[in-house]
């Protein structure tokens, strides 16, 4: 009885909307293959969600794809220009949203405070949040990792946080390089430890994701491990047989 294995799709800033209606068209192609125990989750850039989302549903599997975004704003309207609030992305179909992703904690200088009154806001209107943390290079050479992600959670959660955590440890994004099974394994155990303790509510459970140069080549490593909720990937996401690939990996 355990949960379904979430795999979530980052396309960051990539998608026109051509190459949205084929990459979906080959997902959707390939979702008969899904494991039953596997839910995906496409999050294109705002522009493209709701063509997403329209493929899907218009081809039958609406149910075990969804579609997400990468960010929202923590006001629900107002004079924030360029901004999309949490509702209009549930307006537009949007089931989950990204929070907190290293590249916008860097561009955009988001803090954890920031990103807790975005969930917040993710949760009013019943988007599911997906909060991402992780530590630098130079934050685990210090042997510092463990009280990054300690802080990281404390500030970016709600005590009543009903969402996911997606371990992004910052060096792994895009890099090419993976902790080892052993090294993810650990910081898992840490990571439920960390969230039992803060967390108000014992029947919360929060899944906990790993993402960071997710390929199908070592999905099945990943998602072999007992207490790992799903994968978040960014590169291979962009490519239908890729992301089909990991996806299938979790069975
Ligand atoms: C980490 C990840 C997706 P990638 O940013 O959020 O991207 O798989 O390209 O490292």
């Amino acid at each position: 009885n355990e949960s379904p294995k979430l795999i979530i799709g980052n396309w960051k800033m990539n998608g026109l909307r051509a190459g949205t209606h084929q990459l979906m068209c080959e997902i959707v192609q390939r979702a008969r293959g899904l494991p039953a125990d596997v839910r995906l989750v496409v999050c294109p850039p705002f522009t493209q969600i709701e063509r997403a989302g329209r493929i899907l549903r218009a081809r039958g599997v609406g149910q075990s794809i969804v579609v997400g975004g990468q960010d929202c704003h923590m006001s629900a309207c107002g004079a924030h220009t360029g901004d999309i609030s949490a509702e209009m992305l549930a307006d537009v179909g949007a089931r989950y949203v990204v929070l907190g992703h290293s590249e916008r904690r860097q561009a955009h200088g988001e803090t954890d405070a920031l990103i807790r009154l975005k969930v917040r806001a993710a949760m009013s209107v019943g988007l599911v949040p997906v909060v991402c943390i992780g530590e630098t290079m130079h934050e685990r050479q210090e042997g510092r990792a463990a009280s990054v992600l300690a802080s990281q959670i404390d500030g970016s959660l709600t005590s009543d946080f009903d969402g996911i955590l997606a371990y992004e440890p910052i060096w792994a994004i895009g890099s090419g390089v993976t902790p080892s099974r052993d090294e993810l394994e650990r910081t898992l155990y840490l990571l439920g430890g960390l969230l039992r303790s803060r967390l108000k509510k014992d029947d919360i459970r929060v899944p906990i994701l790993y993402g960071g140069s997710v390929t199908p080549d070592q999905a099945h490593a990943i998602l072999s491990i007992r207490s790992i909720g799903g994968v978040l990937v960014g590169n291979a996401s962009l490519d239908a047989q890729r992301f089909m690939q990991i996806a299938e990996a979790a069975s």
